[in-house]
């Protein structure tokens, strides 16, 4: 998921099993918080407060892993089940624009599957006033 720096996520635990979440910063893999979530119905809210990449782990559950970026400029968003992107109100100017993908090739390394590197890739856009830029990404 995508939210911008001082919003709030939340993880709410649906099973009635222990999960916690583990959140990391992605960038040097510290860890920000270690939340405990035991019955069914606890729930996480946490206000990002740092742009970057956040990865969340279940240390109970190694196959359980998402991430979430937050952005510091407000812009950002995730693809459609298509892959199709939309970015609305962008202000006209030039901008690097960068496309993030998590890695989709696996090792089992100590018990839980570990990803392979994340792919990202950057283009300069353009925006120009009362019209469309398109710019698209392609992931081999
Ligand atoms: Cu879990």
């Amino acid at each position: 998921m995508a939210v911008t720096e001082g919003d709030a996520f939340t993880a709410l635990n649906s099973d009635s099993t222990f999960h916690n979440v583990h959140i990391y910063f992605d960038a040097n893999h510290s860890t920000v918080m270690n939340f405990a979530e035991p019955n069914k119905g606890t729930k996480m809210v946490e206000h990002v407060k740092r742009p970057g990449m956040y990865q969340l782990r279940c240390d109970v559950h190694p196959w359980m892993n998402a991430y979430v970026y937050v952005a510091g400029d407000g812009f950002a968003t995730v693809t459609g089940a298509d892959g199709s992107y939309k970015l609305a109100g962008v202000a006209p100017g030039t901008y690097k624009l960068v496309m993030w993908h998590e890695g989709w090739t696996t090792k089992v390394a100590g018990g839980r599957p570990e990803f392979s590197e994340a792919v990202q890739q950057t283009q300069e856009i353009t925006v120009t006033a009362g019209q469309t830029t398109t710019a698209n990404f392609s992931l081999k």
